[in-house]
């Protein structure tokens, strides 16, 4: 195999890895390890602490898929926070729905934010400059424990449960983001790969069912994260989002949710189901 190639240890026992033709930038920041780098296949892609976070040709699905569920699930959803998600793909999909007056993106490396803006300008379109578009360089958790009951819907859009994400998948910080939601909010969470990570699933699922009534996981197929299947829990005060008939959920401008897909990505494999059950 010639020229250069990028490699993600995705276990102890797999490797993930794709050519590249350009390694665009790479710092230290005072938080991780960050690169962009320009694959052949999937176009650029954004690395933290050497992991896949996000690239242009398959971000669709991640971004539309973390928070179309929750947000058309919410029958009013004015006031929106994304923890994490510095790209800018998550508050992107979040302002595509008109009733937002206000969208929070509260990220902790600024760098994220700066190199997204420069290297990936379509999915940081939203970051230069949007009227409804607040950005907060903070540590997600801080920030849900200073509000109370002031969000709609919160989505945590977090790296992997090392370094600073680690928090954001603690009882602590479902807590308080709980608190941080009105009585009828709604959270998502992105929570990993059903293959790869099942004690983190068997372990965060029950401690979001401990403090939301509607606790629902669904899954999205993303090829350049491990395994290619991906998980999303959902906490929910009142709504529930495998409820909705698909013709009354808005049809949005996307490339991979529609409404018949939101009810379909909760129909779990047996192993899937397990593992949300402890199993
Ligand atoms: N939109 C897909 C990209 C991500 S990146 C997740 C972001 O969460 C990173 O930019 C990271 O700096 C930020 N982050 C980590 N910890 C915190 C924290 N405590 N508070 C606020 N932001 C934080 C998600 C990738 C998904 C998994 C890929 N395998």
């Amino acid at each position: 195999m010639s020229g250069m190639w990028f490699t993600e240890e995705q276990t102890a026992n797999i490797r993930f890895g794709c050519r590249i033709n350009n390694i665009l930038h790479s710092e230290k920041t005072d938080f991780q390890d960050l690169a962009v780098v320009e694959t052949l296949q999937w176009g650029r892609m954004l690395l933290l602490d050497n992991l896949v976070m996000t690239t242009d040709k398959d971000e669709f699905v991640y971004h539309e898929m973390i928070s179309h569920v929750a947000m058309n699930s919410h029958p009013n959803p004015k006031k929106v926070l994304v923890i994490g998600g510095g790209d800018g793909g998550t508050i992107r999909e979040v302002v595509k729905h008109a009733k937002v007056e206000k969208a929070v993106l509260c990220e902790i490396d600024g760098q994220v934010i700066e190199a997204s803006k420069k290297y990936f300008p379509e999915i940081a379109s939203v970051l230069t400059g949007h009227p409804k578009v607040d950005i907060l360089v903070a540590d997600g958790i801080k920030h849900v424990k200073e509000a109370k009951e002031e969000y709609d819907v919160i989505l945590v859009d977090s790296s992997e449960p090392i370094g600073p994400g680690a928090v954001l998948f603690t009882a602590e910080f479902y807590q308080a983001v709980s608190e941080a939601l009105k009585p009828d909010g709604i959270m998502v969470a992105q929570t990993e790969s059903p293959f790869y990570n099942q004690e983190l699933i068997q372990t965060v699922f029950p401690t979001i069912g401990s403090i939301f009534p509607i606790t629902k996981l669904y899954l999205a197929s993303i090829p350049t994260y491990p395994s290619g299947l991906w998980s999303f829990t959902v906490g929910s005060k009142v709504y529930d989002p495998e409820a909705i008939e698909p013709r009354e959920l808005a049809e949005l401008d996307t490339k991979y949710y529609t409404p018949y897909l939101h009810k379909a990505a909760f129909a779990l494999p047996q192993f899937v189901r397990n593992l949300t059950e402890g199993k």
